[in-house]
């Protein structure tokens, strides 16, 4: 089994630690408290969670909250805290911001000396440069820090789940979401290209039919996370394009299946998942970047 695929399988287990006393005492105290107008910031997967947690964070009334590739932070706004979101703690634009809070997994990162409040998750780190777990566990355990029920029961029902398209009858997929799910979205997308070179698009739901859709055609799918807006299913059918949705578990839940979609897109393609291309487990870049 390649170490993405063993990671991807152990997702359950991290989101019980992710709700449970081990991941709650790892975020105690250190986490944005309500009222306070926060920025979240990371790189690529990490990004995209960010973006996840601001408007679940946002939508729950905790407060303002916006999210940024960390190589776009708009230094001129004011924050109470800026909140990163780092597995390795070495990437080159995160530091850079020396951000007030980060979750990180390597606990002995250069970070760690740099943020004031560390939620390190070392439990959840990772072998594989492809990141799964890592990023799903520190979205599970900010989303228990706004109320959320642990969500490992869904975890492994996307586990057991068939894959719900035909990786040999597929030449390309769009992920939409809404909300907090539109990060889901991207990340699903980012999973396709670095796993497996597949093509792959993101958007907002609502965004789709704006130009996205004519992408959408036979052998295509349209993968929908969270909530479906009126029409788009039939709107999609039209193309004939395959609608991929379900509502029996948590989005979160149903970005496992995506990324089990990668892994099997990669090994059809004759791909190792665990070898992606042009990429490594952290990214660090020069000066001139
Ligand atoms: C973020 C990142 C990932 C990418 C790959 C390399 O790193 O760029 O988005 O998928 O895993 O690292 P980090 O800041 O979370 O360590």
């Amino acid at each position: 089994m390649t170490y993405v695929a063993e990671e991807i399988h152990s997702q359950p287990d991290c989101w019980r630690r992710a709700a449970g006393s081990e991941g709650q005492s790892a975020a105690h105290d250190r986490l944005p408290r309500p009222g306070e107008r926060v920025a979240v910031v990371g790189c690529g997967t990490s990004w995209f969670m960010a973006m996840a947690y601001a408007a679940l964070r946002e939508a729950a009334g905790h407060g303002e909250t916006d999210a940024f590739a960390a190589s776009e932070f708009p230094t001129g706004r004011h924050y109470d805290r800026v909140v990163a979101i780092t597995r390795s703690g070495t990437t080159s634009e995160v530091l850079a911001l020396r951000p007030d809070t980060v979750i990180v997994g390597d606990a002995t990162s250069p970070i760690v000396d740099i943020a004031e409040h560390v939620v390190a998750l070392p439990w959840a780190d990772e072998r594989s440069v492809v990141q799964t777990r890592f990023a799903t566990t520190a979205l599970a355990v900010l989303r228990a820090s706004l109320g959320s029920p642990d969500l490992s029961a869904d975890a492994q029902k996307a586990l057991a789940m068939p894959l719900p398209v035909d990786v040999a009858d597929l030449e390309q997929i769009t992920f939409v979401g809404r909300g907090w799910t539109i990060g889901l979205a991207h990340e699903a997308a980012l999973k396709c290209r670095e796993a497996a070179v597949f093509w792959s698009e993101a958007y907002p739901a609502m965004d789709f039919r704006h130009g996205p859709i004519a992408i959408s055609g036979v052998h295509r799918a349209v993968w929908a996370f969270g909530s479906v807006p009126e029409g788009l299913a039939a709107d999609v059918a039209k193309t004939g394009a395959t609608f991929l949705h379900t509502e029996s578990i948590d989005p979160m839940a149903h970005l496992i299946v995506a990324q089990r979609l990668a892994v099997a897109l990669a090994e059809h393609r004759g791909l190792d998942p665990d070898a992606p291309r042009h990429l490594t487990r952290s990214v660090i870049l020069g000066r001139s970047a």
